[in-house]
């Protein structure tokens, strides 16, 4: 125990004073590519880094994604010998206000300067200009960088694709007809078109719409201002009417009329109105920057939802999500229909939710240094006044924030600020590592019930989400032994033994989920009764029974037949996120980031894309138990927001679909097609993604 406690205070030591440079030369060879290769040492080892000298390093190539989102990075010096970088290879280097390229570079690839929003000059030294990928500057301003290029080469790269844009400075708009089939993610039920005619998109310029529907008739302003320019609008235009009809379908359904005189969205409810605006956002991307949709086809779309929800979970525990960045992925969600975002609160790694009555949470348990080998500071949480602001700003995006808190396992953070709620009241340091903690909440003491209805309590006061997440998963795996030890636990067990009531069944693999099943039905019985809420948890094939009135979330690779019988069962709700379908937190290739990780198998976006939610079980199961489809951002190596959202999308867009569309309406191919278009989209705005797989060739040759 000794030695242990003299180890962790080396270790603490060790982390405290974390090795990072700030200023990085690297001559000689260069490991590109391969497991944990020279730059992603650099790129999630060296926090700290500014500059960067690579001008000696032997290295022809930045590789792709090598310094993706390194924000503290302001100066590169790019190896004398490069010939490609990579594709997004300096994405978000906002930081960044020059560059020069060798003279031997041949090639930029896709958004290798994405996002890179603070560079002023970029020089070239190449006279034959490199190719440039369309994209390579995606959502930065290039009319803000002056390109300096070698003596009596500008000529060549004025005409040269792609470095085009450094030469003009006045935007020029490219009007466009609109695709010949609609690009809709999630693809809508049914497309219908009616006759010949075209709306002219010059026309519109008025907003129909009852006062209840006000939040909708100002996401239809930001539509069309962002997508036609329309900044002021007058009832001597042509029409958009928004309204809401209960009779025609299920919550969230909407109808979409196009015709020459004006466009007509009628939702179920304003939630439907809201998605039929987003269905009309979609159909007026245009296929350039610059691009404005010129003339719309009359057309009739009939849409409604397969599930109820469709939900992303991040997590800021492991690595911290700064506020505003919630909202932006709230927003970019919002726009493929899904309805939900999970904030997994707590963990062995941090708590980052402000709770009044116990301060030492967030004061004590939302720093620490260090995941896994990335020595850096990770520090933040949320309080209650901007949870209440995200709460609010969501619903405008018909959004619900879904709070989890664990129990009882993945609670070492709120653990090592109040110790009495482990058994023995054991002092813990925070977990600096991925993995499972063998110390879980005390069920045998009135402390944990205090402390978790407490919390609780204050959340229902933030949350106005009727659904709250406890968690449960990885707890009383065997061996795990934290309960057996403790005179309190043993107690309660015997008390439970004894106990027909609250007897489990007889087939629980050991006594830590007897302790287990008391105390959610204890805070499951509390969340009901007293605040009127409907708990939601991870599913673990040993909990057998389902208390009525909650949801269960189907996760572990391998066992959703298991979780959807026991939901069937016990007639419950199920939310589909098995791993091998929505883990987002997987790399999406091998080599893919995160390319060092605990061991993760990989998630294709085809693989998320074939997930079908109602996994061969039929109608009856769609019907009375499938709630919905969840994709999850676990953080453990996601160490910057562009780097969510590089996991996140576009596989989010494949579960959006799978969630949201009809079965019949979907296949990969039609999907990659519409994709193409809704990523160019996504990119130009600045969203950040991972690779867009091409549409199979043979497939885009029958495309019309
Ligand atoms: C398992 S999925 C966990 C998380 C980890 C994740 C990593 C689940 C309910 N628990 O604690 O972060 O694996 O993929």
């Amino acid at each position: 125990m000794e030695k242990i406690f003299l180890l962790q205070i080396a270790l603490s030591l060790l982390v405290c004073f974390p090795a990072s440079a700030q200023n990085i030369k690297r001559s000689g060879l260069f490991r590109c590519g391969g497991w944990n290769d020279d730059f992603r040492q650099l790129r999630d080892l060296e926090w700290n880094m500014e500059n960067l000298d690579l001008g000696e390093a032997e290295c022809d190539s930045i590789r792709p994604n090598a310094l993706h989102s390194r924000h503290r990075l302001k100066r590169v010096v790019l190896p004398t010998v490069l010939r490609i970088i990579g594709s997004q290879a300096f994405f978000a280097c906002d930081s960044m206000e020059s560059i020069v390229l060798p003279a031997g570079t041949e090639r930029i690839e896709s958004r290798a300067f994405g996002n890179c929003t603070g560079l002023r000059t970029l020089t070239s030294l190449a006279e034959t200009p490199p190719m440039l990928a369309e994209d390579a500057f995606c959502g930065t301003d290039t009319r803000k960088i002056r390109l300096i290029v070698p003596k009596g080469a500008e000529k060549a790269y004025k005409n040269a694709p792609g470095w085009q844009r450094f030469f003009t400075r006045k935007e020029r708009t490219i009007y466009e007809q609109a695709p010949e089939e609609p690009a809709i993610i999630p693809a809508p039920t049914l497309v219908t078109y009616v006759g010949k005619e075209f709306l002219h998109t010059g026309d519109l310029g008025n907003i129909a719409a009852s006062p209840l529907l006000a939040n909708e008739r100002r996401r239809l302003e930001e539509v069309l201002t962002d997508r036609l320019g329309i900044k002021q609008f007058s009832s001597s235009k042509a029409s958009i009417t928004l309204e809401t009809d209960s009779s025609i379908g299920r919550k969230e359904a909407y109808r979409l009329d196009i015709s020459k005189k004006g466009i007509r969205i009628t939702g179920a409810d304003a939630a439907g109105v809201f998605y039929g605006i987003m269905t009309l956002d979609q159909l007026l991307i245009p296929e350039n920057e610059n691009g404005r949709i010129k003339k719309l086809k009359s057309l009739s779309i009939e849409d409604s939802p397969r599930t109820t929800m469709r939900e992303l979970m991040v997590d800021p525990c492991r690595i911290f999500i700064p506020f505003d960045d919630l909202k932006g992925m709230v927003k970019e969600m919002a726009r493929y229909k899904m309805n939900a975002m999970h904030l997994h609160l707590t963990d062995d790694q941090a708590w980052r939710i402000e709770i009044k009555k116990y301060p030492l949470l967030t004061e004590k348990g939302s720093f620490r240094t260090g995941m896994d080998d990335m020595q850096m500071p990770i520090g933040g949480f949320y309080t209650q006044e901007q949870m209440k602001d995200l709460v609010a700003y969501a619903s405008r995006y018909h959004v619900e924030i879904i709070p989890e808190i664990e129990m009882p396992g993945h609670q070492i953070a709120a653990i090592h600020c109040y110790p009495r709620l482990t058994c023995g009241a054991m002092e813990l340091p925070i977990r600096t590592t991925c993995g499972v903690s063998d110390n879980l909440l005390c069920p045998g003491s009135d402390f944990t019930y205090e402390f978790l209805e407490d919390v609780f309590r204050e959340l229902a006061d933030v949350f106005t989400s009727e659904y709250v997440h406890l968690g449960g998963d990885e707890a009383g795996n065997p061996p795990l032994g934290c309960w057996s030890g403790c005179s309190d636990c043993q107690t309660l067990l015997k008390r439970i033994m004894a106990s027909a009531d609250t007897m489990p069944q007889p087939e629980a693999r050991n006594d830590n989920w007897r302790l287990q099943k008391y105390m959610f039905d204890r805070i499951i019985g509390f969340l009901h009764e007293e605040l009127g809420k409907i708990p939601m948890f991870w599913y673990e094939t040993d909990f057998h029974e389902i208390q009525p009135g909650c949801i269960v979330f189907a996760w572990r690779h391998g066992l959703t037949a298991k979780a959807i019988d026991a939901a069937i069962r016990c007639n419950a709700k199920i939310m589909l996120c098995p791993g091998e379908h929505c883990y987002l937190d997987y790399p999406a290739a091998k080599g893919d980031m995160p390319e060092v990780n605990w061991g993760m198998p990989t998630t294709s976006l085809e693989q998320t894309y074939s997930l079908d939610p109602a996994w061969g079980y039929g109608a009856d199961f769609e019907k009375q138990n499938l709630f919905g489809v969840a994709g999850t951002l676990w953080s453990e190596c996601i160490n910057s927001t562009e780097r969510l959202y590089y996991m996140a999308f576009p596989r989010a867009l494949a579960l959006s679909e799978a969630g949201w569309s009809q079965q019949h309406n979907r296949d990969y191919t039609g999907f990659l097609t519409r994709l193409r278009r809704i990523a160019g989209d996504m990119h130009r705005r600045g969203i950040c993604t991972g690779n867009i797989p091409a549409v199979p060739v043979t497939a885009a040759k029958q495309q019309p």
